[in-house]
């Protein structure tokens, strides 16, 4: 369009016009030719999602993060802000894929984590690629499914649960996020069976384990050890297990108790879609992944001077722009759908790209 418009503007220059016209408009010409190149060349790419999409209401006019929002425990929210959130989510599982053309916005999610997982767990990167994809996830929400802007993602405090976690409300059928797979389906994708009440039953899925293999999205609980059905252990979480977890000394030992069993048991004890390096394949992953993020930023909070900066542990071993060491300028990668994103800049929530508290 722009490009057609400066061309008739140029063939109606007459030998009469300005001589310093000429190379103006010619100079326009190129710009915008270039800036049309870039920008097909970024859709064939996939890259469409760009950081400068990512506008905070909450952020000053001078891009100060003055007032961050407070991001809510799931039961907390109203019942309204609940329906909002869903809706929201539902709408992710029906958008087209912008990067890979196959499937939906949301199977584009759960391939970028397929992608990366081998670089963004068991290793120092584990927490601030997370709360990198948390932010990548609640931006495309805003942008592309009508997600208010003025509100945060909620979290799961499954600490509340840790008592009886299979019976937590979380996976309601009318106010969380559904239950257990349906019992009289077959084993599907990581021994899960489609789950066929609440809002995300039947939901199809593109991609398990780094595949293509169209399925419904599934769980199946288990009592991790004993194998028991329909529980899932709750032991992980008791509040004596937690404390010891919050007490950690230093970042690469909480790192790495919250990453274990902390983090993998719930996977583990969900299981289905839940246990594999797709788990953004269940919904419950982003409340998972926020409640983790959570518990890194209340640790960081206790001394935040050393620890907004506190970064490293074990090194990531494969596929990573440095490997053999870390540092808080890694960059860390989000595929065709992000441009990166350095460990540094998400270091704290409440400046930079990131404005949001717990
Ligand atoms: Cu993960």
């Amino acid at each position: 369009m722009v490009v057609y418009r400066h061309r008739k503007q140029l063939s109606r220059l007459s030998p009469g016009s300005s001589p310093w016209l000429f190379p103006i408009t010619l100079t326009c010409i190129l710009i915008t030719t270039c800036l049309i190149t870039a920008y097909l060349a970024g859709l064939a790419k996939g890259s469409i999602i760009t950081r400068t999409q990512s506008h905070n209401p909450t952020l000053s006019h001078d891009g100060r993060c003055t007032n961050p929002p407070t991001r809510r425990e799931w039961r907390t929210l109203t019942t309204r802000e609940q329906r909002i959130y869903i809706n929201a989510a539902l709408r992710l599982q029906i958008k087209p894929s912008i990067l890979t053309g196959n499937g939906t916005l949301n199977d584009d999610l759960v391939h970028i984590h397929q992608l990366i997982g081998s670089a963004s767990h068991k290793s120092a990167s584990f927490l601030p690629w997370h709360r990198a994809f948390l932010h990548v996830y609640e931006t495309i929400l805003k942008t592309h499914c009508e997600y208010p802007r003025d509100m945060t993602l909620p979290y799961w405090n499954w600490e509340l649960d840790w008592s009886s976690l299979a019976t937590s409300s979380i996976f309601s059928d009318e106010t969380g996020f559904g239950g257990d797979g349906n019992e009289s389906y077959p084993l599907g994708p990581g021994d899960g069976r489609c789950v066929t009440t609440g809002p995300f039953a039947y939901s199809k899925r593109l991609w398990f384990e780094g595949k293509v293999k169209p399925h419904c999205m599934g769980r199946r609980f288990v009592y991790f050890g004993t194998n028991e059905g329909n529980a899932i252990n709750g032991s992980w979480y008791a509040p004596e297990v937690m404390g010891r977890v919050r007490r950690a000394p230093d970042y690469q030992t909480f790192r790495e108790m919250l990453e274990g069993t902390v983090h993998n048991g719930l996977h583990w004890s969900i299981r289905g879609d839940f246990a594999s390096f797709s788990a953004a394949n269940d919904p419950i992953f982003w409340l998972h992944h926020g409640q983790l993020d959570r518990l890194w930023w209340e640790w960081q909070a206790r001394d935040m001077e050393v620890r907004s900066t506190e970064y490293w542990g074990v090194p990531v071993e494969t596929d990573w722009p440095g490997a053999t060491t870390w540092s808080l300028e890694d960059d860390m990668t989000f595929g065709d759908l992000w441009g990166n994103i350095t460990v540094s800049e998400v270091m704290r929530t409440d400046e930079g790209i990131l404005c949001y508290r717990y």
